[in-house]
């Protein structure tokens, strides 16, 4: 079991249908397992009077991050949709940021990127924690090789210990392998698992 304390944050990462549910935009093979998992870190966190923050991908119609805009994803995670919204089952206890909304096209829970100036901002996340005293982040969610590595890796440098659990993230793995790299790249950045 995790421990959690209340300088101990568990960040859970954009678990929206369009990552979650097989029917979704850009789903995250087995991505509603994490449900579950996830829900009994909530418990133990509040328990613990630890800190609970949600991200969430939010995206405009049109985005050079999707494929049809000449980027690379399917469409997903568009502001107010059905896809957009948290998996009906996850317990949703505490302020969620979201990102991308001015099309951005960012990963991290903690920044966003402008893809025509390439320009980062930084989200409301890092202020969040730092005004809750909180060291120490759990980080949780969809997906591995891409959000949850992004907000880890960003976590470390922010000055955060970060660790990640493994049985609460999935992977997309447009390469076989990715979520396994992103695993070792967060551990070799000072990260922990388990
Ligand atoms: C994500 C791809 C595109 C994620 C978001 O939440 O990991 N992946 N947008
Ligand atoms: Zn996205």
């Amino acid at each position: 079991m995790i421990r959690y304390d209340s300088q101990t944050a568990l960040v859970i990462v954009d678990v929206q249908n369009d990552f979650a549910d097989p029917a979704g935009g850009l789903y995250v093979g087995d991505g509603g397992a994490v449900v579950p998992v996830i829900n009994e870190q909530i418990a133990a966190a509040r328990a613990a009077g630890a800190q609970v923050v949600y991200t969430a991908d939010w995206h405009p119609e049109s985005t050079p991050h999707f494929a049809k805009d000449g980027g690379i994803w399917p469409v997903h995670c568009v502001a107010d949709t059905w896809g957009s919204e948290f998996h009906p089952d996850l317990v949703v206890d505490g302020p969620v940021v979201r990102k991308g909304s001015n099309g951005e096209d960012g990963y991290s829970g903690f920044s966003m990127r402008d893809p025509q100036t390439e320009e980062t901002t930084p989200t409301e996340l890092a202020s969040m924690l730092r005004d809750w005293g909180v060291s120490r982040l759990v980080v949780t969610g969809l997906a591995t090789d891409h959000c949850v590595k992004a907000t880890a890796l960003d976590g470390l440098s922010g000055g955060f210990s970060v660790h990640l659990l493994r049985d609460a993230v999935r992977s997309v793995d447009l390469e076989d392998g990715d979520g396994q790299r992103a695993l070792a790249e967060v551990e070799s950045a000072g990260g922990t698992l388990g």
